[in-house]
């Protein structure tokens, strides 16, 4: 949820009208009446005894904090943090050259829907896919090493907020939040703003993740296939058929309205935004048969008005955040910020229209469907619908930001089951598998953007919270955990614990390049002012561990930790040259740098790995050039 301030206006006549007719108690925003009902937290459903491990991972957006957080279900508690688009010392991420090279020169991305690979639309446990908003990138995320292993620059768009993927994880689909023009060579291109209906684009992009071709721990190979131009709308959300939905992908906008000032207000004018749906399949031949109308900054680029049958319009009530396809692919499920239901859309009627033409009319070249041929039901779920998960037993769970709420309901019967207050104001639930065809059921966990009164006050920002619900059994959904987190939870991945399967320690293996595995293998090479160390490290020291080099030399060290004992971390930290990079047991790691500052520079391992830890240390000499 990119958009907090929804039209106080609006929202409050909603909430009133609302509050009437379906009798709920007043669910203002920012009304601190609103606690969660339940039991105190960390119930005995969500004990995990010390010395016990979780039933599940989850693997949460971190935010503008740039990083996937693991966190352990029930017991809620953080295992590790996976660095994405941000520096992070303690995995030394941004400090060697790869993942210098990865980051680039952007200092921060804001990571908002992690999606997990899939086989045969259930989780695999191999990959986790994740975007940066602020700076349209795309990343790839390696399960087996818990750590980032490509990130990938996206042209001609700016700002995108929604990543899906197909049942195989073939695909990965993604669309421009804000529109703009583009241009060869530019990635922020100029046209007056009067000129926004013509001139300006919604783009979608359509990535290959070429998963095959990438073993444990190699980059990432994702690229880029093509991209569709669209209605200068703002995209939000998106999500890919499966099962009877199979090869659509749906994207929801809020302002089909076009405003470009004022769009707070100006967005909610329409009682009806126009959502896009597109047929990836027929799109995807086209590029593939080289049939696109132009190349921009290297994107095949597909004008779905010269080429019928790609994409049609869909009106959804009012300004839709979220769409979600139930996992046998029958349905979808469009949440309205501004309208207290949830629209479903039934896929047999959908293909039914398609097939048969039967549109209302055109908009910007594009066939509009008609909403109520296609609509199954509408629900009142409550006040500010935004995303909807999936258990294992029929039925769906929406987020309610203005309500701060989940509804649970059932599908088939469209009845409301229960609902449950939430502190405070989720943006995402998310459940095992929740969106994929094979959901895990049992937890359920809501990411709120807010927290009133849960926590010890740590400034004048609250922490957000995340709050754990148990989903299994009877048809109440009870809170049994929660926990701060870092600002600000967007979507997760959860797992049952044993799809992950990382590795325990890299495996020795002497021909890796540039590995050393023997102390009479550590020397130091000099070619021209190329000084190249090839050094090795096991409890509790580094060899060689005096380094003389000339001022003005160019350095490479090549450090393996020749260790094959899981968690016996070293790591090289150096201050002066800003050297911080850990080694875990069997791999081997470069510190590339230039000796322009003469000196002496002791080096000391960074990981308490031995009674002789502090002992585990060396110097860096360069000697100055006069
Ligand atoms: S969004 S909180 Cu960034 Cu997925 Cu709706
Ligand atoms: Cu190695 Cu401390
Ligand atoms: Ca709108």
């Amino acid at each position: 949820m990119n958009k907090l301030k929804l039209g106080r206006n609006a929202v409050m006549a909603i909430i009133l009208i609302i509050g009437l007719l379906i009798g709920l108690v007043g669910c203002n925003a920012k009304t601190p009446t609103n606690t969660t009902n339940q039991a105190a937290a960390g119930t005995p459903a969500a004990w995990v005894a010390p010395g016990q491990l979780d039933t599940h991972y989850m693997f949460a957006s971190g935010g503008q904090s740039g990083n996937l957080i693991v966190w352990g279900i029930p017991s809620m508690r953080i295992l590790r943090q996976i660095p994405v688009y941000n520096v992070y010392a303690p995995t030394g991420f941004g400090f060697t050259p790869e993942t210098k090279k990865m980051l680039g020169d952007k200092t921060w991305g804001d990571v908002h829907h992690p999606i997990a690979s899939q086989t045969q639309g259930a989780y695999d446990g191999k990959f986790i896919w994740v975007n940066d908003k602020a700076n349209s990138r795309v990343a790839q995320v390696d399960l087996n090493r818990f750590e980032t292993t490509q990130i990938l620059d996206i042209p001609n768009m700016v700002g995108f907020h929604c990543l899906t993927t197909d049942p195989e994880s073939k695909y990965l689909f993604c669309a421009t939040e804000f529109s703009l023009p583009i241009a060869e060579g530019q990635k922020n291109a100029y046209a007056p703003l009067q000129n926004y209906t013509g001139e300006y684009y919604g783009i979608i992009t359509a990535l290959k993740t070429n998963r095959d071709k990438v073993q444990p721990g190699q980059p990432g190979q994702v690229s880029i296939s093509y991209q569709l131009l669209a209605p200068p709308y703002e995209y939000d959300i998106s999500s890919a058929g499966k099962g009877a939905a199979d090869g659509l992908v749906f994207f929801t906008n809020y302002n089909s309205e076009m405003a470009t000032s004022d769009i707070e207000k100006n967005s909610t004018t329409l009682p009806l935004d126009l959502t896009l749906v597109v047929d990836y399949n027929a799109a995807q031949k086209l590029a593939d048969a080289g049939t696109y109308d132009q190349v921009v900054n290297g994107v095949k680029i597909i004008d779905p008005r010269k080429h019928p049958g790609i994409a049609y319009l869909l009106p959804i009530a009012k300004n839709p955040h979220g769409v979600d396809v139930s996992p046998d692919g029958k349905w979808i499920v469009y949440s309205s910020k501004l309208d207290p239901v949830v629209t479903i859309i039934s896929t047999e009627k959908l293909k039914k229209a398609i097939a048969s033409k039967n549109f209302e009319k055109t908009t910007w070249g594009l066939p509009v469907l008609k909403e109520a041929d296609l609509q199954e039901a509408q629900i009142q779920v409550g006040v500010g619908p935004l995303h909807t998960q999936f258990d294992d037993q029929g039925y769906a769970y929406t987020s309610l930001f203005v309500e701060s709420a989940v509804t649970k309901w059932q599908l088939g019967s469209w009845k409301v089951i229960d609902k449950q207050p939430v502190n405070y104001n989720v943006g995402h639930v998310a459940v095992p598998g929740g969106d994929s065809m094979k959901p895990f059921g049992h937890w359920l966990v809501a990411l709120n953007k807010a927290s009133l009164k849960r926590f010890l006050p740590v400034g004048p920002s609250y922490p957000v919270s995340e709050q754990l619900f148990d989903i299994s059994g009877s048809s109440k959904m009870t809170l049994v955990n929660e926990t701060p987190s870092e600002r600000e939870p967007h979507y997760a991945s959860i797992f049952p614990a044993n799809l992950i399967k990382p590795i325990s320690v890299y495996p020795k293996d002497e021909s890796r390049p540039n590995s050393i595995w023997s102390e009479d293998k550590a020397k130091i090479v000099r070619n021209g002012n190329q000084v190249t160390v090839y050094m090795l490290t096991i409890r509790s020291h580094f060899k060689p561990d005096t380094i003389e080099v000339n001022q003005g030399d160019h350095v490479t060290i090549y450090l393996t930790n020749i260790e094959q004992q899981p968690g016996m971390t070293h790591g090289i930290g150096m201050s002066g040259y800003n050297i911080n990079v850990p080694a875990d047991p069997g791999q081997t790691v470069q510190v590339d740098f230039t000796a322009d500052k003469p000196g002496t520079f002791p080096f000391y391992c960074t990981n308490f790995c031995s009674a002789m830890h502090e002992e585990m240390a060396g110097y860096f000499l360069v000697k100055p050039k006069s």
